[in-house]
């Protein structure tokens, strides 16, 4: 029984080269009784259940639905990118959908998910942003607009975080500062009790086993974004002596 974890593949449409390989790995890789945990902005842009991202995404989301009859455990996530999806996944008990974090036991160890959007607690404009984007009179908003809409809203928006996430990623010191930041928050849920810490959001890959000032260790792993591949990873062994953390690419 294996753990696989994904994140920030930012799929953008049905014919990219991506969306295929993710849909061979969901076909391909989690056999019956795994898990696997989807961490946020697995979408470039999927906001509610509009039909207009059904139907682009469809094969996606069949795929997930037949990981279900397997049957294989879904947790997935939301990020900045894909969210209000409750209804635009197939209402099933072998999948669950939370917008901000999942606690996972497996083998005697815990998983912590969270996609990290909220970890740069200075960033307050996009904090009000996001409690526009999740409240209830934008769902109203969201369900009376065309799909065509969303998207041309989602698509200015992207491009604002990716200008953002882009700054972060030329400018060394903006670097440095979002890692350390996702470097303390993974800390600070790791002396909480939490073995492996799994993070998305800020596109910097990462791998480190941490020990907090009470002498908690724990593992935190961020899989970065690869244009072309899906960057994934393999929690497997049977106790948490033998634990198995493998990183690899399905391409
Ligand atoms: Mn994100």
């Amino acid at each position: 029984m294996s753990v696989y974890y994904v994140s920030d593949l930012h799929l953008i449409s049905a014919s990219q080269e991506k969306t295929k390989l993710f849909i061979k790995f969901l076909q391909a890789i989690p056999i019956p009784n795994d898990t696997l945990i989807l961490g946020g902005d697995i979408f470039d842009l999927f906001v509610g259940n509009k039909k207009l991202f059904l139907e682009e995404f469809h094969e996606v989301l069949s795929a997930i639905k037949e990981l279900a009859n397997k049957p294989v455990k879904v947790f997935y996530l939301e990020g900045n990118h894909d969210f209000h999806l409750k209804n635009a996944l197939p209402r099933n008990e072998q999948i669950v959908v939370d917008e901000e974090r999942f606690s996972i036991p497996f083998n005697g160890v815990k998983i912590y998910v969270e996609h990290g959007d909220l970890i740069d607690s200075k960033d307050y404009r996009y904090r009000f942003l996001r409690f526009i984007l999740r409240s209830i009179p934008f769902k109203v908003l969201l369900f009376l607009i065309p799909g065509r809409l969303v998207r041309k809203i989602g698509d200015w928006l992207s491009k604002k975080s990716r200008k953002y996430t882009d700054g972060i990623n030329e400018k060394n010191n903006r670097t440095n500062h979002t890692r350390k930041l996702f470097r303390d928050f993974a800390k600070t849920k790791i002396s909480e009790g939490m073995d492996i810490v799994l993070l998305g959001h800020s596109h910097l890959e990462d791998n480190l086993e941490l020990e907090t000032e009470n002498g908690a260790k724990g593992t935190y792993i961020n899989l970065g974004f690869s244009d072309s591949a899906i960057p994934y990873l393999r929690l497997g062994g049977n106790s948490r002596n033998n634990l198995e953390i493998i990183r690899q690419r399905f391409s």
